[in-house]
């Protein structure tokens, strides 16, 4: 197996009320899990099983749709539950990141505000972003599985907009899930820790 589902980790029902216990269970068990073992299976038919999930991604984009997809979306969800914890959000941030964000984007309510419009406005599924791109933080958002990886971007905090993150608690209101996240669920040690690794 070239991918392995990763464990959650804080409890099922440990990001209530903001996200439930029945769509952690769903999004990490079921969709996650799909793609780790519909990803592992086509890696393994590139002849790729070797290599990281980000070689696979940045070698499979633009030429192996299905692969791109699946290690695209192993790579995000990876990352996508550490981006949250109990207790996260809001504008409790390290103090170099918050410098970083201020240089970059203008401070955190600029960045809160185009962050959630960038999650608004990817129309279907997708992410919003904020991705390190020649040294400076910018907001992005991508389709599907893709990534800042693969717009020569390294993401150090990203947000699930597909509907299986979010119709269970929120149903269609895709906005009050996007404000609930990052006000209520954000980790931002680990944000801060993706930040000093692309630094
Ligand atoms: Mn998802």
């Amino acid at each position: 197996m070239a991918f392995e589902l990763p464990e959650l980790p804080y409890a099922y029902d440990a990001l209530q009320p903001y996200m439930s216990a029945e769509t952690l269970e769903f999004h990490h068990d079921k969709h996650h899990q799909a793609y780790v073992t519909v990803g592992s299976n086509l890696a393994a038919e590139a002849g790729m099983d070797g290599q990281s999930v980000e070689e696979i991604v940045k070698a499979s984009y633009g030429s192996n749709a299905g692969l791109f997809n699946n290690a695209g979306q192993h790579y995000n969800h990876i990352h996508f539950w550490n981006w949250m914890k109990p207790g996260g959000g809001g504008t409790k941030l390290p103090g170099a990141l918050e410098a970083k964000i201020n240089e970059d984007i203008g401070g955190y309510d600029q960045f809160r505000e185009g962050f959630i419009q960038a999650g608004m406005t990817q129309f279907g599924s997708g992410w919003a972003w904020l991705a390190m791109k020649d040294g400076k933080l910018e907001i992005m958002k991508t389709p599907n599985g893709e990534n800042p990886l693969v717009h020569d971007a390294t993401p150090i905090l990203g947000c699930d907009v597909w509907e299986h993150s979010y119709y269970i608690d929120y149903r269609n209101a895709r906005p009050k899930y996007l404000e609930a996240w990052v006000d209520n669920l954000i980790n931002w040690e680990y944000v801060e820790g993706l930040f000093q690794a692309a630094s």
